[in-house]
């Protein structure tokens, strides 16, 4: 039989990139494909940006392939990284040969909490106040520093603030260090103001980070300029049985409806789906087929070229 994937483009360029990636999916294997709507758009229309169903069926395909969240990614991408189980945001940043990077040696992996910090919404704004609570457990630092030692053995980072955020960023790092000692895993704490210079300064110095929610959405993007923009930039949220699978990049209104949208995050997220469900080598086939087609194929203006999003989808394919 073969596996279910959801498809939810959501806002802007994501109804362009995502078609990209499930033409691709469709080359390397033999999927069922369930198209559903979420999004700014969806809000206009039924009031609701997630509709039940939309939700149930991240909660039931064997992985969902998503686009791009617009204004109400509160209420689109978060309840959809929980709907699939997840608790780690995996994001990987790599320079690619042929692609102009300020940090050409930069290939890092963040490893972001998913479920809590100040992600959690609990925000009140009245009488020209506003306050936000932020949540951080033993139990969630607990099974991202699990699932950090068995990702990286040979040890990783750890992205903190805990000399300001004490209670906080100290459970997590804490938490996460002891971990990591138990398992026999060496680590390296790291402030995570000081990771940014870091990372521009001496991008060869770190393999994988792991890091608190909001810490790891913004390093990820600081390494995505780092490495040539964020249309290089794939992220799988996984932990559970399911899996979330989406670019970086949100929906780009600024050149949403231009046909000019690069696809490689997207694409380069189902390869990390292809991984997830066990087709590895359908998940290298598609790396490569990109990789190809960065160092030398058809490039989207982002990255310096004129080529328009279809053009860049087609080169794909035919390395595939
Ligand atoms: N495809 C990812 C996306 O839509 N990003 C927009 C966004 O606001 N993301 C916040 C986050 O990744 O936590």
């Amino acid at each position: 039989m073969s596996e279910e994937i959801a498809v939810i483009p959501g806002d802007g360029i994501g109804s362009e990139v995502v078609p990209v990636a499930v033409d691709v999916l469709d080359a390397v294997g033999d999927f069922e494909f369930v198209h559903a709507d979420a999004g700014d758009a969806v809000a206009a229309e039924t009031g609701t940006p997630l509709p039940a169903e939309t939700r149930a069926l991240a909660a039931s395909a064997d992985a969902t392939l998503f686009g791009a969240a617009g204004e109400t990614a509160a209420d689109v991408v978060l309840p959809l990284r929980d709907a699939v189980g997840s608790f780690v945001n995996v994001r990987p940043a790599r320079a690619y040969p042929g692609v102009d990077a300020l940090c050409p040696e930069l290939d890092i992996v963040f490893l972001r909490e998913n479920t809590e910090g100040v992600y959690t919404g609990d925000e009140v704004r009245e009488d020209g106040r506003a306050t936000l609570t932020r949540v951080v457990t033993e139990d969630a630092s607990r099974r991202l520093a699990e699932y950090a030692c068995d990702y990286a053995p040979e040890g990783f980072h750890v992205a903190h603030k805990a000399n300001v955020m004490r209670e906080t960023d100290g459970l997590f790092l804490d938490t996460v260090e002891a971990v990591a000692r138990e398992r026999g895993v060496p680590t390296e704490s790291v402030l995570m103001d000081a990771l940014a210079t870091h990372l521009c300064l001496s991008p060869g110095e770190f393999e994988v980070v792991v890091t608190p929610n909001l810490a790891g959405d913004v390093l990820s993007d600081l390494a995505a300029g780092l490495v040539g923009g964020l249309g290089l930039l794939p992220s799988a949220n996984i932990g559970g049985e399911r899996g979330l699978f989406e670019p970086v990049h949100g929906s780009a209104p600024d050149i949403a409806g231009e046909g000019i949208a690069n696809p490689a995050a997207t694409v380069l997220s189902a390869a990390m789906l292809l991984d997830f469900l066990d087709h590895g080598d359908a998940a290298a086939s598609v790396r490569s087929a990109v990789e190809s087609v960065l160092a030398d194929g058809p490039r989207t203006p982002d990255l310096g070229g004129d080529a328009g999003t279809d053009e860049v989808a087609d080169a794909i394919l035919d390395r595939v």
